[in-house]
């Protein structure tokens, strides 16, 4: 059988760890897709020839062709630009909505059959654009946000409470902004949840809000380190798991920035949500019920994605 096809559109940062981490894995053959001409192509070489060291059989291949993307069973999109210090992520919706444009219609005349994946900030209207310029079916197409924000989450429970990562779960739904909701009655220790955490003494509300307001700056606080671009390891290892995920059928719940119609009230939106994602893509979203309080900052988070998309259709009418 044929090994699966991977396209990783954009080569950045995240596309080369994309590239690397995927080859490592063995997820599947890699083509790299750019503009920026060499850029793919020295990227890819240079990842290959850490093949013989790290012993994975992974052809691996860059391009500015997207005749080249051609039967790929998944695109991971990283093309646009990333933030500088003092930038929101919705500051780079202008011009990373040209970008989509170009990305959507290069998948949907060479990959039509695959499972796409957006990382491009502000990604909740992007990963939309990008579904509305492809015409790809909703449950194929969906945002890399909350794997990441709850791996941040994690990384910091973990830290505070002195136990292992991997015994830590977290919960953040909402769009990928300043209004995302992290939700600390469904994040635990081994299934004990937060707030009982904090009456066993573990930690106090205060340090809890702290780690929650730290989670929803996560990527600024690394941005502002970095001076230079955004993070783009734990951006890239996330939605390697959700394309692992997709490619071995796992069936993972996972935060997904997913086209929700009908759960949480929404009449067909993106959004962050948990989901299932196996063979068919996105195959489930999973509605939970949230207090009055967490219904209030998910409304908050709504709105700030609608106000996105209504930019994005001010910006291409083609879009309204
Ligand atoms: P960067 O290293 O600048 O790479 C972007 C690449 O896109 C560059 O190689 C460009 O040449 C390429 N590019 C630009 N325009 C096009 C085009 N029209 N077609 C194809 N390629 C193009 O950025 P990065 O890899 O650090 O970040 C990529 C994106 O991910 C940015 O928008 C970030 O804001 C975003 N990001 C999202 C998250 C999430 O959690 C959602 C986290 C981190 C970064």
């Amino acid at each position: 059988m044929a090994r699966p096809k991977i396209a990783l559109i954009g080569a950045g940062q995240i596309g080369g760890t994309l590239a690397h981490l995927a080859a490592i894995k063995e997820l599947g053959d890699v083509i790299v897709f750019d503009i920026a001409e060499g850029t793919p192509q020295g990227k890819a070489l240079d990842i290959a020839q850490s093949g013989p060291s790290e012993g994975f059989d992974a052809a691996m291949r860059g391009t500015n062709d997207y005749a080249d993307i051609a039967g790929a069973d998944v695109c991971i999109v990283t093309a646009g630009v990333p933030r500088k210090p003092g930038m929101s992520r919705d500051d780079l919706l202008g011009i990373n909505l040209k970008v989509m444009k170009s990305v959507g219609e290069g998948i949907k005349a060479h990959a039509p059959n695959a499972f796409v994946i957006c990382i491009t900030n502000p990604l909740d209207a992007m990963v939309w654009a990008l579904r509305e310029f492809s015409g790809l079916p909703h449950n194929m197409v969906v945002g890399m946000a909350g794997v990441l924000d709850s791996a941040r989450f994690r990384h910091f429970l973990s830290v505070e409470f002195g136990v292992s990562m991997r015994d830590v779960t977290a919960f953040v739904l909402g769009g990928h902004g300043d209004t995302m909701v992290p939700l600390a009655r469904y994040s635990t220790v081994a299934g004990i949840p937060l707030p009982d955490l904090v009456k066993m003494g573990w930690t106090t509300q205060e340090k809890l809000d702290g780690i929650i307001q730290r989670t929803r700056d996560g990527g600024a606080e690394i941005v502002g380190l970095l001076k230079t671009g955004s993070a783009f390891y734990a951006p890239a290892t996330s939605a390697i798991e959700m394309a692992e995920a997709f490619l071995k059928d796992q069936k993972r719940v996972l935060p997904c920035a997913a086209y929700v119609k009908g759960a949480y009230g929404l009449d067909g939106m993106y959004v962050g949500v948990p989901t299932v994602i196996g063979a068919g893509g996105i195959e489930r979203v999973v509605a939970i019920t949230l207090d009055p309080a967490e219904q209030a900052m998910m409304d908050k988070s709504v709105d700030a994605v609608k106000g996105l998309v209504a930019a994005c259709k001010a910006i291409d009418p083609s879009l309204a």
